[in-house]
């Protein structure tokens, strides 16, 4: 039962999840006049926002986000963001533009390239890759405000060559009018943002409007709104990712530091909601972490909402061995994994799933968080069984490109009409024979 225990401590971005607030279940009820589904109010939203377009968009920014702004007002001045710039913390700057280089370092080396094999003489087969015209990215803006959200979406995409680059940001104090995100957004060459969150924000990125042109995808994280309208909107768009709150699995052994891994843990809890959890086969490490995460919780900022979370969806677990601590972390399959023991390449071998990997006890994910390199927007929820951290790969399409000369065709002609014959598509194969029978 052991899994199943695990999966409790997931929080669940379900739509009958546990992450809608009281307020926003009444706030959604006062402007829809009626309860309705997450779903269901997501839906609404976009296809009102299909519609009308910009009027939908701007009447949704103030039902909901209480922002009344006109159609002018919905992209944020190019003024503005050279003010904040301007009035940005030179050290922050810096930070920022040393980040920057990290990030594109690391996504320029693993980006795709052309391949071209030539498997017989008068046979060239290429694989190319395009990057994506134009992107959205959603930077939230409800709890905490996202500079390095902004770094690890579009960094990526500008090394995948992306030409147009829209970042979307809910009007309030942490989004939009956050001036170290506008700054961020200044430094890095981004000029199109606009004032808009939720499921109205993703809806017009999808869709278009007159006030913003429709993209060809929509990346980046968001509250469980932003994630059901691009589920929505996939297929009209592509998206990354479905993603939900925060989650760490801390692997440890005896060499763990107790006053690390507590530190590890409450970095997640933090984001409240965020699982935090602790596997171990070293039964002293549990009492250490736990009388460490007392003494630590208290001195955070915030400290309350860290609390909550640890208690909601924290855990520290004692398992048999080693080969319990990895197969209960494989079936976890959690968004960061951290291995704080003596040879962290041992278990990471011996795991499949995982968003994002940390070895050894100097590499908090915070590091990954902020400035390493690879994109901190990750599979959450158990998706990495299946699904991939953003990347500047993300922002590309392939393609391919095939191409035969006279020899060439005549070799593999008798295969195609074979295949075509029994498909009783004869005018395939007759578009091969006219080329051979000569
Ligand atoms: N841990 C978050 C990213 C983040 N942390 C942003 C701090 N700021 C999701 O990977
Ligand atoms: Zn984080």
């Amino acid at each position: 039962g052991s899994a199943e225990i695990l999966d409790q401590l997931r929080v669940k971005l379900s739509p009958d999840g546990n992450v809608v607030s009281p307020r926003g279940r009444a706030l959604t009820e006062e402007v829809f006049g009626k309860p309705l589904t997450p779903i269901e109010v997501v839906e609404t939203i976009c296809t009102d926002v299909q519609r009308d377009g910009t009027s939908a968009l701007l009447r949704y920014n103030q039902a909901l986000d209480k922002a009344n702004l006109s159609a002018e007002q919905l992209r944020v001045p190019a003024a503005d963001l050279a003010a904040a710039h301007a009035a940005a913390d030179p050290a922050l700057l810096a930070s920022i533009r040393r980040i920057r280089d990290n990030v594109a370092e690391f996504q320029k080396a693993i980006l795709h390239q052309d391949v071209t094999i030539s498997p017989k003489p008068g046979v060239t087969l290429t694989q190319r890759y395009v990057p994506l015209r134009r992107i959205g990215v959603c930077v939230p803006g409800g709890a905490a405000a996202y500079p390095s959200t902004v770094l690890m979406t579009v960094v990526p995409a500008q090394v995948a060559g992306v030409n147009e680059i829209v970042v979307i940001a809910p009007p309030t104090p942490f989004g939009a009018y956050n001036t170290d995100m506008l700054a961020t957004c200044h430094e890095l060459g981004v000029t199109e943002v606009y004032r808009m969150g939720g499921a109205q924000g993703v809806a017009a990125l999808a869709y278009g409007c007159d006030a913003v042109p429709a993209v060809d995808k929509i990346v980046g994280p968001g509250n469980l709104f932003v994630a059901l309208a691009k589920k929505h909107v996939f297929g009209t768009v592509d998206i990354d990712s479905f993603a939900g709150p925060s989650e760490v699995i801390v692997l440890a052994d005896e060499t763990a530091n107790p006053a690390f891994v507590a530190a590890d843990l409450l970095a997640q809890a933090e984001h409240s909601p965020g699982s935090a959890i602790l596997i171990t086969w070293d039964e002293t490490l549990i009492d250490k972490v736990q009388a460490e995460l007392a003494i630590q919780v208290a001195k955070l900022s915030r400290s309350e909402l860290t609390v909550d979370s640890l208690e909601a969806f924290g855990a520290l677990i004692l398992v048999r061995d080693e080969t319990q601590g990895c197969e209960l972390t494989d079936s976890f399959a959690p968004e960061h994994l951290h291995i704080e023991t003596a040879n962290p390449r041992d278990q990471i071998a011996k795991i499949r799933n995982s968003g994002a990997a940390f070895l050894g006890h100097h590499t908090p994910v915070a590091l990954g968080d902020y400035a390493a390199g690879p994109s901190h927007v990750l599979p959450t929820g158990g998706t990495c069984t299946w699904a991939a951290g953003l990347s500047s790969n993300s922002f590309l399409r392939s393609g391919s490109i095939t191409e035969f000369d006279e020899m060439a065709i005549k070799q593999i002609a008798p295969d195609v009409i074979a295949l075509a014959e029994k498909e009783g598509l004869t005018a395939h194969g007759e578009s091969v024979s006219i080329r051979v029978r000569s």
